[in-house]
């Protein structure tokens, strides 16, 4: 199949952050590379100074999900493309670097950056960022999206994919402005908003669990959510999407697939599992084959 232009053996990915590429080669050794889980990579987060992260504890575990507030650590773009693009560039499917930055200054150093490096294949821009001025999530308001995706579009000749935050008033008007300005796809849903109460409660002032005060919320808690945010926004735009949010098994692939993806991204399943990304696409490939022919509703298979 193909997805804005790659080659790509199947349509199941990774949700940015939720696999450890580098990590999974030094404990699988080149049987990683020999059975890769996902048909594209898509890499953690990178911003343009290098971040510790938010204190812990990080994570919460809720009846059907996990909240995260890890607070985008990362090498920084230089330390990205020093120390981990190197082995990224040794995978056997197309890389796909996800960047983010607080100003639209920020966002375009980073584009210009990847757009100069062959081994990367597309950009993901994630939008899910506080605007240090407005204080406002970049991807929650749709005129400022359209033109920051509009200031980055010319920089690089790259696919272009938005990651849309979820925790907006009107997703598929987000989704319209990044298509607009010239998105070649939009993935989603990022992590809900949520918050995590520490264990002892009745403390003054009450007290979050996670260091970074609040979190985002995935797995299968939020796949009903994913559903309808993906069905909205596949109706208002043409562009492909990538569709991600609480996704275990072959069948709920196919429910984004239905709800008008054309790939899906696993995420928290792969903390369970590393290997669910193999074993969703073979369950999904399955289904295919016992269902006849179900392709994509947007024929880009
Ligand atoms: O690093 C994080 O805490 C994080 C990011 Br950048 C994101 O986009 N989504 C998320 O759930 N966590």
């Amino acid at each position: 199949m193909t997805f804005c232009g790659l080659d790509l053996a199947h349509p199941i990915v990774n949700g940015s952050g939720t696999y450890d590429a580098i990590a999974a080669r030094r404990a699988f050794g080149d049987a990683l590379l020999a059975h890769f889980p996902f048909s594209a990579f898509v890499s953690k987060t990178i911003t343009l100074q290098p971040r510790d992260g938010n204190p812990p504890p990080r994570l919460f575990e809720t009846p059907a999900g996990m909240i995260n507030s890890i607070g985008l650590p990362n090498k920084g773009l230089d330390g990205y493309l020093a120390h981990d693009l190197p082995e990224l560039a040794r995978l056997p499917v197309p890389l796909i670097t996800n960047v983010m930055g607080a100003t639209a200054d920020d966002i375009a150093a980073l584009v210009e950056a990847v757009d100069a490096r062959p081994e990367i294949d597309a950009v993901e821009l994630n939008v899910s960022c506080p605007n240090v001025k407005t204080g406002l999530d970049i991807g929650a308001d749709p005129v400022e999206l359209g033109s920051v995706v509009a200031r980055v579009r010319p920089l690089t000749v790259k696919p272009l994919i938005v990651k849309l935050t979820p925790n907006a008033s009107d997703v598929p008007a987000a989704a319209q402005a990044a298509e607009a300005a010239g998105a070649d796809a939009v993935s989603l849903i990022n992590t809900l908003r949520a918050y995590a109460p520490h264990p002892r409660p009745g403390a003054h002032p009450p007290r979050p669990w996670l260091g970074g005060g609040t979190g985002g919320l995935s797995g299968p808690a939020i796949r009903a959510v994913a559903l309808a945010q993906v069905r909205a926004v596949a109706r208002r735009v043409a562009i492909p999407i990538v569709g991600m949010g609480g996704v275990q098994t072959g069948r709920h692939a196919a429910q984004l697939l239905d709800a008008g993806a054309t790939l899906v991204a696993v995420g928290t399943e792969s903390f369970r599992d590393p290997a669910a990304g193999t074993r969703i696409q073979h369950e999904l490939h399955d289904l295919f084959a016992k269902s006849g022919d179900i392709v994509n509703r947007r024929g880009d298979v």
